[in-house]
């Protein structure tokens, strides 16, 4: 009996090393920085799919059956990947969203060469709706030249990211990563703990839908409530996007890669630099939509020429297909002033 395979199985492991070989100079430490996410991506996965069992096993701040503490699950996720890269030599420095200032390797391991800039667990406020979260993360060269790493390590513009991924914990956990070389997604098989490619060069495809948080309209600019009308069919625009929002940034932007559209979350009278984070989100996400084609923005300028002053700084984000992010920055000029 003759066995036909027609469709070739790649780990991620596998796709890491391949993407590693272009670059025949290179060492092996991103390679293995970017394998050792993926295992931090399976160790969380493993625990945001027990999420709802807290209330059966022990709630957050109790001991569980094993006399356990239980922790919550953000803490978990921001432990498990410091606990993965503390001693590994690869890195002089970490930041993540959890953590006030940015985290110094512990002085008993080797500083390296790279910067790790992670939020641990995005949406993190969905767990109890039991709404898709995720993890993101982004990788830099270091700038200093040695030693402990420093806040000019980490306050670096996207445009510097060497590499930068997601985890989405959904129906199924996917990874997404790029290296600068395109977007690839691996699709965790729970029965044998691999990451297989699924989603080979990932490509924003022709726009579906449009994401932002309507709720707050009445406090958007009057660019940004135009913008809004022109994505839903008004404005003079002969085309309607679908409206669809989760409110877990990760969850919106992956559907927004695989089904096409735009993601924004504007600054606002409430919130003059709106919600999310340069450093933890907006900049890692922002550089995987544009290695899928797309384009990210303030509104006003693109995300990955500006140079970050503070580790928790805030920015407003349109993200997405070109045309929709330019449209947005074309109505905030034309309405909002400078
Ligand atoms: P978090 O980092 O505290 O989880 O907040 C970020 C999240 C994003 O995932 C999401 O896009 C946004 O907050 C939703 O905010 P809102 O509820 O204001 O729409
Ligand atoms: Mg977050």
């Amino acid at each position: 009996m003759s066995i036909k395979i027609n469709k070739r199985i790649v780990t991620i492991e596998r796709h890491i090393l391949d993407e590693q070989a272009a670059f025949p100079d290179a060492s092996g430490t991103l390679t293995a920085l970017l394998y050792d996410m993926a295992l931090a991506a399976k160790l969380i996965s493993s625990h945001t799919t027990r999420a709802g069992l807290a209330d059966v096993i022990g709630a957050t701040g109790t001991v569980n059956v094993q006399g356990e503490e239980v922790q919550l699950l953000d803490e978990y996720a921001h432990r498990t990947i410091f606990q993965l890269n503390d001693h590994t030599g690869r890195l002089c420095v970490m930041g993540s969203e959890e953590e006030k200032d940015i985290i110094s390797i512990p002085d008993k391991y080797d500083c390296g060469k790279y910067v790790l800039l992670f939020d641990p667990l995005d949406g993190s406020g969905n767990i109890d709706y039991n709404v898709s979260v995720g993890t993101i993360f982004s990788i830099l060269r270091r700038k200093s030249e040695s030693g402990p790493g420093t806040l000019e390590d980490v306050l670096q513009k996207g445009a510097e990211i060497v590499a930068a991924g997601y985890i989405v914990y959904g129906s199924s956990t996917m990874m997404v990563y790029s290296t600068g070389n395109g977007v690839h997604g691996f699709t965790l098989d729970p029965g044998i703990g691999e990451f297989l490619l699924s989603h080979p060069n990932l490509r924003l495809p022709q726009p579906k839908f449009y994401s932002a948080n309507q709720g707050y309209q009445s406090r958007w600019s009057e660019g940004i409530q135009r913008y809004t009308r022109w994505l839903r069919g008004e404005e003079g625009n002969t085309r309607s996007l679908s409206l669809r929002y989760i409110g877990s940034m990760i969850a919106d932007i992956h559907r927004n890669l695989l089904g096409g559209g735009v993601f924004y979350y504007p600054a606002d009278t409430k919130s003059p630099n709106g919600k999310l984070r340069m450093l933890f989100e907006a900049q890692p996400m922002s550089f995987i939509i544009e290695q899928a084609g797309g384009y990210a923005s303030t509104g006003r300028q693109p995300i990955l020429d500006i140079q970050p002053t503070a580790l928790h700084q805030r920015t407003p984000l349109f993200v997405g297909n070109r045309e929709l992010v330019e449209k947005a920055e074309e109505f905030i000029a034309r309405y909002d002033g400078v």
